[in-house]
């Protein structure tokens, strides 16, 4: 989860996520440069004296500055077109779970273990535990397997929601009358949060998601499901 004060984005639990941290890295870097490009520029023009008759003609500088940002826009888009599609690859998942937004709490569904359903609550602050984390603990997680291709299918039930887990890279829009999915393949076991990313209605910030992953051999011997 994020910490205080933290700049960056949360460590990577899945390889979507790791793509797309170097891709902000990457893009952060040049946006830096042309920063600080700009800003020497500008404190240059603010402390000559604008005298020479030279500058009025350049067609050779000209022709530089409107190619050189044409390649930087591209070497931009080229590797965030290729995590756009990676993060389209539904790569033959193993599971399938499903996650409906209500006004303000998650339904999960797991279609493979004989439609096992459950709601998914923001705990009170009355009813928190030592260590604990204020609106972002719930009552029933949703257990997921790490190593295995999981596809996640969000819906909603009344208005727009977003089911969203940053350290695993996903945010997917939940929309009533619509089935979106997205998949991923987690990395390393852990408890990791997530809120609802669209603008839903009073309680917007009151709809956490917690997502517990736990081995897969633990996960596939069911006991953990036993509410
Ligand atoms: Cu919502």
């Amino acid at each position: 989860m994020a910490h205080p004060v933290q700049l960056g984005l949360q460590d990577a639990t899945s390889p979507i996520m790791e793509e797309l941290i170097a891709f902000h890295d990457h893009a952060f870097m040049i946006v830096s440069l042309i920063s600080f490009l700009v800003l020497y520029v500008l404190s240059s023009v603010l402390t000559t004296k604008l005298t020479s008759t030279n500058i009025t003609d350049a067609q050779e500088m000209e022709t530089i500055w409107t190619i050189l940002p044409a390649i930087i826009l591209v070497l931009i888009a080229m590797p965030s077109l290729r995590i756009l599609y990676l993060t389209d690859e539904i790569n033959n998942p193993s599971f399938t779970i499903k996650s409906i937004g209500h006004q303000w709490y998650w339904t999960y569904e797991y279609t493979d273990y004989g439609g096992l359903i459950f709601n998914s609550y923001m705990l009170p602050s009355l009813f928190l535990n030592p260590g604990d984390l204020r609106l972002l603990e719930v009552d029933n997680r949703v257990v997921l397997p790490i190593e295995a291709p999981v596809r996640m299918m969000i819906t909603s039930q009344d208005v727009l929601h977003s089911w969203t887990i940053p350290t695993l890279g996903l945010k997917t829009d939940a929309i009533p009358g619509r089935l979106n999915q997205t998949t991923f393949t987690a990395m390393r076991p852990g408890v990791y949060y997530g809120q609802c990313s669209e603008i839903c209605g009073a309680n917007h910030s009151f709809m956490p998601i917690v997502a517990e992953l736990i081995p897969l051999k633990i996960f596939e011997m069911g006991p953990v499901f036993t509410l």
